[in-house]
């Protein structure tokens, strides 16, 4: 198995197997799926924000928008409003943060850039709007490049693949290449399976055990299970900010199979989880 490191480790105590880095989720909305209302108080978002940098989180990543199942979009000059007024109190406070943008408006991007955030997180992969590419490589900052089937209004109904895995892979080299070929830098290019976007419980674990086929095509991989909701199917756990156990499962194995970036609400219990995996990988 490949893993592809593209930040310096901030977990655990060796220094043969490449670190994991935090991505803690911050969402500036009201209706996000596990913390949707909590941080639209831009006071509240930032206290939050060193919360999770306090506890392990190296990059902060801020939404404006609810992607979740049956989500509609919001007018982009609210999204704008929710994040850029967040970004700039994170920056000010925590100079020690990599704030990431989770948007796949270009407009939103060069504001959110403007205002401190150095990361983008794409959740059409480039391809919802055709300036984002331009913005990317323009600002020579990192980009997530996420497989979605469908949008998330509709993605859930009835999410079909004939091999999950093979046409997940397909998609993010294409959307890789095509990245670069846009003139973003290679190394700033990070994939992510996009659990959960246009995907049944099996598809969830499917990629989630082969994901070491991702991991192959030589970029950082990211992992996002946090509190979704295969993990409360499986648990039975209905409360999403209750499946705390379930998503540190996720987390180890997505570790053990080469991925370096989880983006996770619940920074703590997964750094701790993760610390312990990469001293079992260490031993070789
Ligand atoms: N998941 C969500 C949102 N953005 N971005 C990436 N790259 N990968 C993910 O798995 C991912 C993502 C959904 O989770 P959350 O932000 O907690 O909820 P909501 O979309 O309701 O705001």
């Amino acid at each position: 198995m490949r893993r592809t490191e593209s930040s310096p480790d901030n977990v655990g105590p060796g220094d043969r197997t490449p670190g994991p880095t935090l991505v803690g989720v911050l969402n500036v909305t009201p209706d996000s799926f596990s913390d949707g209302g909590d941080f639209l108080d831009p006071g509240r978002a930032a206290a939050r924000a060193a919360t999770m940098l306090d506890e392990g989180a190296r990059i902060i990543d801020v939404g404006g928008q609810s992607t979740r199942p049956g989500s509609d979009p919001v007018p982009a000059e609210e999204e704008v409003g929710r994040v850029i007024p967040v970004i700039r109190r994170i920056v000010a406070e925590r100079p020690d943060a990599t704030v990431c943008i989770d948007t796949y408006r270009a407009g939103t991007a060069e504001a959110a850039i403007e205002a401190g955030a150095a990361m983008v997180n794409d959740v059409s992969a480039l391809g919802a709007d055709p300036c984002m590419a331009g913005v990317v490589a323009e600002a020579r900052c990192p980009v997530i490049l996420m497989h979605m089937l469908g949008e998330p209004k509709t993605m859930q109904r009835d999410p079909r693949y004939a091999d999950v895995v093979r046409e997940v892979r397909e998609f993010l080299a294409e959307r890789a290449e095509h990245a670069i070929a846009a003139g973003v830098e290679e190394r700033n290019v990070i994939l992510d399976p996009g659990i959960g976007f246009g995907k049944t419980l099996e598809h969830n674990l499917a990629l989630l055990n082969d994901l070491d086929a991702i991991v192959d095509l030589g970029f950082p991989v990211l992992f996002g299970a946090s509190r979704k909701s295969f993990i409360g199917r499986i648990t039975g756990v209905e409360e999403a900010r209750d499946r705390i156990s379930g998503t540190v499962a996720t987390t180890v194995l997505a570790y053990e199979r080469g991925a370096t970036f989880f983006r996770v609400h619940d920074v703590r219990a997964n750094r701790e989880a993760l610390a312990v995996a990469r001293a079992v990988l260490d031993l070789g």
